[in-house]
């Protein structure tokens, strides 16, 4: 991916990631609710071997770190705690900033077992970014404690994407989870994540707009997913979007998205 000139935000972090000292072959990004235990998961892949950073031009402190398994070796960046995407906090721009922009190999959502439900809010929207995500369903001691059982097999066929039991805090699952990792970044191995969807007006504006962003740029975030932001008309997303797109034109553009100066 290129970089601009003088890089800002995600392109300044990647920079920084690109040039430190560590060999790495993919980025991986966990992702979560606060407190589901995505800094457990992540001092438990990467052991010392990490160092923690603000965010350029933010003040939000972000941590990365490297591990290897079977043979490869792997960045992992430990994303502040979110609700949503639909980014009104500095930390949620981070993430989303993060997750679309910087073109993780591999997004883990790490998700709290106790109360799958909200957290669903947020792993439903990184599904829609990208295929590349694995859930990590952590807390799966407290689950039990409080009696609640997950049919694991059966969430992994809903979503579509693989679903990993962890009890990070015991480091329980951990193999697990880098070894579905590997899979995914580097045994070719794709998510299908459920796509949702929404009314037929929509839908409409939404096969349009995407066979002409498909047309005209190369990126590894999903079109339909740049269509409904750019639908959004969120301007500040809009204009990172653009700039984004700009890194992964095809050629030229013969036409815009309607609405949208280039
Ligand atoms: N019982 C139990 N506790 C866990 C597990 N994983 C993490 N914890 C605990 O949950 C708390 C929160 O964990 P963190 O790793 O800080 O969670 P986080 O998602 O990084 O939190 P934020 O960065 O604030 O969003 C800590 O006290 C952990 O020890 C687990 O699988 N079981
Ligand atoms: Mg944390």
């Amino acid at each position: 991916m290129g970089m601009t000139r003088k890089a800002s935000g995600i392109y300044a972090f990647l920079e920084e990631l690109r040039t430190s000292s560590q060999d790495y072959q993919a980025i991986v990004a966990l992702a979560g609710n606060p407190n589901t235990g995505k800094s457990t998961v992540f001092n438990g892949l990467t052991g010392l071997n990490q160092h923690t950073g603000n965010w350029p031009g933010k003040t939000v402190v972000l941590a990365k770190g490297f591990y290897r398994h079977q043979g490869k070796q792997l960045a992992l960046v430990d994303l502040p705690g979110t609700y949503s995407l639909l980014a009104q906090s500095v930390e949620e721009q981070v993430a989303r900033d993060f997750i679309c922009f910087g073109e993780p190999d591999a997004v883990v959502v790490v998700t709290d077992a106790t109360c799958l439900e909200r957290n669903l809010n947020l792993a439903l929207q990184i599904m829609e970014i990208t295929s590349q995500v694995i859930m990590c369903l952590n807390l799966l001691d407290e689950a039990k404690r409080k009696q609640i059982q997950i049919d694991r097999e059966k969430l992994q066929t809903l979503l579509g994407i693989p679903v990993i039991p962890t009890i990070a805090r015991n480091q329980d699952g951990l193999d697990d989870l880098k070894t579905a990792i590997n899979r995914m970044v580097f045994g070719g191995e794709s998510a299908h994540p459920r796509t949702v969807r929404y009314d037929h007006d929509l839908e409409a504006a939404l096969t349009e707009l995407v066979a002409e962003l498909e047309a005209s740029f190369q990126t590894r975030v999903n079109p339909r997913w740049l269509a409904l932001r750019l639908l959004d008309s969120d301007y500040p997303l809009v204009k990172k979007i653009i700039s984004y797109l700009n890194h992964n034109r095809r050629h030229t553009l013969k036409s815009t998205p309607q609405g949208v100066k280039l």
